[in-house]
């Protein structure tokens, strides 16, 4: 497989990276955190697909040493900008493999160890699948994150089979409403109604919410009339590489 040797280092120099996608406070529009998603470059200068080259990871087992080297790299990468993400949170994701994984308390101890980085700074984005076997060593590690003073999030919410009754018992902090909902909903009175029931439902049950793929000024000002917590979307930043992104919060201060 590809990533056997993209990791190796026997594939010539294709480079993995960590970008930055900013998560402003909905109110404020101040930056409350940062997500850090993984870039695969190849010498040539083309980027990799990044699902497809995840879903790859998951499908070899090699996500687990991936996920680890995201996590004490993105913390790392974070860490150098200093005083520019005092404060700041940062949001990473983990897949289902690796947040079932008896290793994953050793990786992020070692990254926090090797970095730094507080937990109570750490936002974890999960996604529903991880909550299908209703397993309670999974539980256990979420519990343990949030004992620490970490945040757990549910990622791409409405994707999949969560239901309502169902989130009211889980140890999560909040939900990012997919991006699909959000595209939609200044158009499509059905999307706008889903949002709209997501965010009353997250509300009553005490859960922060995050909108991604936040585009237009219109979507902004839905979200916020909805009492949305954060915001995500290109019309505040794509993902950039961290010598942008100290740029960015530096014009927002
Ligand atoms: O940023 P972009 O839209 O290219 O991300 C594509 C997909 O890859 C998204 O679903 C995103 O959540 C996932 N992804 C990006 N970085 C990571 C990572 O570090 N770990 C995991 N598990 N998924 C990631
Ligand atoms: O699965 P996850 O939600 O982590 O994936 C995030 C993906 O969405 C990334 O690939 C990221 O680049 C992309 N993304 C982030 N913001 C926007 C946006 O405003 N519009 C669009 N079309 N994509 C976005
Ligand atoms: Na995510
Ligand atoms: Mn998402």
């Amino acid at each position: 497989l590809r990533l056997t040797s993209l990791l190796t280092g026997t594939a010539g120099k294709t480079e993995f990276l960590v970008y930055f996608q900013p998560i402003l406070q909905a109110d404020t529009e101040n930056l409350y955190s940062c997500e850090a998603l993984m870039r695969f470059r190849t010498s040539a200068g083309d980027f990799l697909n990044t699902q497809r080259m995840i879903e790859a990871a998951e499908a070899s087992g090699m996500i687990l040493d991936v996920g680890a080297w995201m996590l004490k790299s993105a913390m790392s990468d974070y860490m150098a900008m200093g005083r520019n993400t005092d404060g700041i949170h940062l949001n990473l994701n983990l897949s289902p493999k690796q947040a079932q994984s008896s290793r994953i308390y050793a990786d992020i101890d070692a990254a926090i160890e090797a970095t730094g980085m507080p937990l109570n700074r750490l936002v974890f984005e999960v996604t529903e699948g991880l909550f299908l076997n209703n397993d309670q060593e999974t539980i256990s590690f979420l519990e343990w994150i949030r004992k620490n003073g970490g945040k757990v999030v549910i990622d791409d919410f409405g994707t999949g089979y969560s239901s309502f009754s169902y989130l009211r018992k889980l140890p999560v902090d909040g939900i990012k409403v997919d991006r699909a909902f959000i595209t939609n909903m200044d158009q499509d009175d059905d999307a706008l109604a889903v949002v709209r029931s997501i965010l009353a439902v997250a509300q009553a049950l005490g859960l922060e919410v995050t909108a991604e793929g936040v585009e237009t000024l219109a979507q902004r000002n839905i979200l916020r009339d909805l009492g949305c917590t954060y915001l995500q979307g290109y019309l505040y930043s794509k993902a950039v590489p961290n010598s942008e992104l100290a740029g960015f919060i530096q014009r927002a201060n």
